[in-house]
């Protein structure tokens, strides 16, 4: 969104649960990230980045003018917050947590502060914690699969209603690409997105999404997706 709008940044990448700490000393309010501090002011949430972007920088816009039209792109943007981010983050740690070696394809052009080696020898435990927090369980992990194809559906559809993936990038592009293509990364989900829609707007936001992991979920968690990727528009 930065990038969209023209503002220059400084990029920073925290350790997943120490960031917590780390948002909190630098005086967020939260604990989360995307954390952004800009012209004094901080921000923190995707969503509320992007509507302090918007006030600070109106041009080129991220919502629409059209009323009508800037509600749909609000509600697939609160869509990709509140529903799609969980279940891939889910997925992601549990994936991590049973096999650790793809974690340095991710950590790719991360700005750390340390050598990528070192962080990713002293990763076990942080991913161990990442997946509690995060409640990726095998129950949560499994339920998390089987709602891709429902999920991949709903952005399919508003690609073809215009409201995702049209000329002019928005908040919801922005919000819902970047969850598609951590998805992406994953051996195990990748088939039942690659030939969607879904995917062609992944790429055109985030073409270099860093990360690749090969299968680790059970071939029976996988069941769901299988039908889905066969009838899939393509
Ligand atoms: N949905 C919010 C929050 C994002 C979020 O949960 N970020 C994760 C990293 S992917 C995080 O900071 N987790 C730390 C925590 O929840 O304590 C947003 O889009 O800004």
């Amino acid at each position: 969104m930065l990038e969209h709008k023209g503002v220059a940044y400084k990029r920073t990448d925290l350790f997943p649960v120490a960031s917590k700490a780390v948002v909190r000393a630098a005086g967020f309010p939260g604990v989360t990230v995307p954390a952004l501090k800009i012209d004094g002011a901080k921000v923190q949430g995707s969503r509320q980045i992007a509507r302090e972007l918007e006030r600070l920088r109106p041009e080129p816009p991220l919502f629409p003018a059209d009323p009508e039209l800037r509600a749909k792109v609000e509600e697939a943007e609160r869509y990709g917050d509140e529903q799609m981010q969980h279940p891939i983050r889910q997925i992601s740690w549990w994936s991590l947590k049973q096999d650790g070696k793809p974690l340095r394809s991710y950590s790719e052009g991360a700005k750390l502060g340390i050598p990528i080696g070192l962080a990713v020898k002293t990763a076990a435990p942080v991913i161990a914690l990442s997946a509690r927090f995060n409640q990726a369980s095998d129950e949560n992990v499994r339920a998390a699969v089987a709602a891709i194809p429902a999920m991949l559906d709903r952005v399919d559809a508003w690609i073809a209603a215009g409201v995702l993936n049209g000329e002019q990038l928005n908040a919801a592009d922005f919000q819902i690409a970047p969850t598609l293509g951590l998805a992406m990364t994953f051996d195990d989900l990748l088939p039942a997105i690659e030939n969607r829609p879904a995917a062609g707007l992944a790429r055109r936001v985030v073409p270099h999404y860093p990360g690749k992991a090969p299968p680790v979920l059970p071939a029976a968690w996988l069941e769901p997706l299988r039908s889905s990727s066969a009838s899939s528009p393509r």
